[in-house]
C-alpha cells in the first residue's frame, strides 16, 4: 500500500494512504501531488506539506473568509493572496456585498490543476464575474497596485521556499497600504504547538504596519498539532470584538450556509489558550 508522509514537524510525521495518484509533478515553483485517499478525500500538497482535502477544507476556508467578511459587514472589496485551490474565492464570493474580487497567485498550475482535479473546492468560483484572477507575485502585487481593498486574505503555504516573503514586515506593510481605511488583513499563521515561533514574529512585524493585532484560531484536522493561528491587522481595534448580536443578524441576512463558522464561534475564535499568548509576549 502506497502511503503520502508529511514532515513538516520535526521528528513527527502525519501519514495518509493513498488510493490512487491523480497528478504528481513539478510546476514552475513547486513539487505538486494530488491524490485520493480514502479518509480525506482528494488531498493536493505542495513541495510535500498538506495544503488540502477536499475532507476537511471548509474549515479552514470558512474561518479565513467570514470573520473578516462579518466583522466588516458591508465590505466590496476583497483581495486574495495565493489560494490557486479557490476555496477562499468560493467563500468570499458567497457574500453578496462583494463587488470584486481579486485574486493573485503566484503559480498558475495550482489553479488549473485544483479546477481540473478537485473542482468541488472553487465550485465555479472562477468562472464568476466578479472574479479577477491575476497570475504573478504577491509582493510584487501589493507593492505596485493603485487598488484599495476591504479585506485582504492571504492564503499562504508555510515560510519556507516560495512563501516565505509573505510573512516578512514589509510585506505586511504593503498590504496595510492597500487597504481601506479600517479594513483588515487576515494571514494564514500555522499550528503554534509545532510552529511558535510564527506567531512571535507574525505578531512583531505585523504591529509595525497595524494598530491593533494579534490572531484568532481554527482547528484544522490535516493541519495537525491542534490549534491553527490566524493572524489579523486592522487598525480599527473595534473590528475584533463585533457584538455577537450583530453578527447574528448579518450572517442570518447573508444566507450563507456553512459547515464550521457561527457567529458564536467567531466571538469563541479571538480567546487563545495562554501558551499562545506568551508566544506573543
Ligand atoms: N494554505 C495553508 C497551508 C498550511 C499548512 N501548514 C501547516 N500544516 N502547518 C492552504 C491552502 C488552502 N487553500
Amino acid at each position: 500500500m502506497k502511503r503520502f508522509e508529511e514532515l513538516l514537524h520535526k521528528g513527527y510525521a502525519q501519514s495518509f494512504e493513498i488510493s490512487t495518484v491523480l497528478f504528481h509533478e513539478k510546476t514552475e515553483h513547486q513539487d505538486l501531488v494530488i491524490f485520493e485517499t480514502p479518509t480525506f478525500g482528494r488531498v493536493m500538497a505542495l513541495d510535500n506539506i498538506v495544503q488540502v482535502t477536499t475532507r476537511d477544507e471548509y474549515v479552514y476556508h470558512e474561518m479565513m473568509t467570514h470573520v473578516p467578511l462579518f466583522a466588516k459587514g458591508d465590505a466590496t472589496d476583497v483581495l486574495i493572496i495565493g489560494g490557486g485551490d479557490g476555496g477562499i474565492l468560493r467563500e468570499v464570493l458567497r457574500h453578496g456585498s462583494v463587488k470584486n474580487a481579486t485574486m493573485v497567485e503566484l503559480d498558475r498550475s495550482v489553479v488549473d490543476l485544483s479546477v481540473k482535479h478537485l473542482p468541488e473546492i472553487s465550485a465555479g468560483a472562477f468562472d464568476d464575474p466578479r472574479t479577477d484572477l491575476i497570475i504573478t507575485d504577491g509582493v510584487k502585487f501589493v507593492a505596485e497596485t493603485d487598488k484599495r481593498f476591504d479585506v485582504i486574505i492571504v492564503d499562504s503555504t508555510d515560510p519556507v521556499g516560495p512563501g516565505e516573503v509573505l510573512f516578512t514586515e514589509s510585506f505586511y506593510a504593503d498590504c496595510h497600504r492597500c487597504l481601506k481605511d479600517g479594513g483588515v488583513l487576515v494571514t494564514q499563521n500555522g499550528v503554534p504547538f509545532f510552529q511558535g515561533d510564527e506567531v512571535t514574529n507574525t505578531y512583531r512585524r505585523m504591529g509595525k504596519s497595524f494598530s491593533d493585532n494579534g490572531f484568532y484560531t481554527a482547528v484544522v484536522p490535516t493541519y495537525v498539532g491542534g490549534f491553527m493561528t490566524l493572524g489579523w491587522g486592522t487598525d480599527d481595534a473595534g473590528l475584533r470584538d463585533i457584538d455577537a448580536e450583530v453578527l447574528r443578524t448579518r450572517f442570518q441576512q447573508a444566507n450563507i450556509k456553512t459547515r464550521y463558522y457561527t457567529p458564536d464561534l467567531h466571538k469563541a475564535a479571538f480567546a487563545l489558550p495562554q501558551f499562545i499568548l506568551d508566544l506573543m509576549n
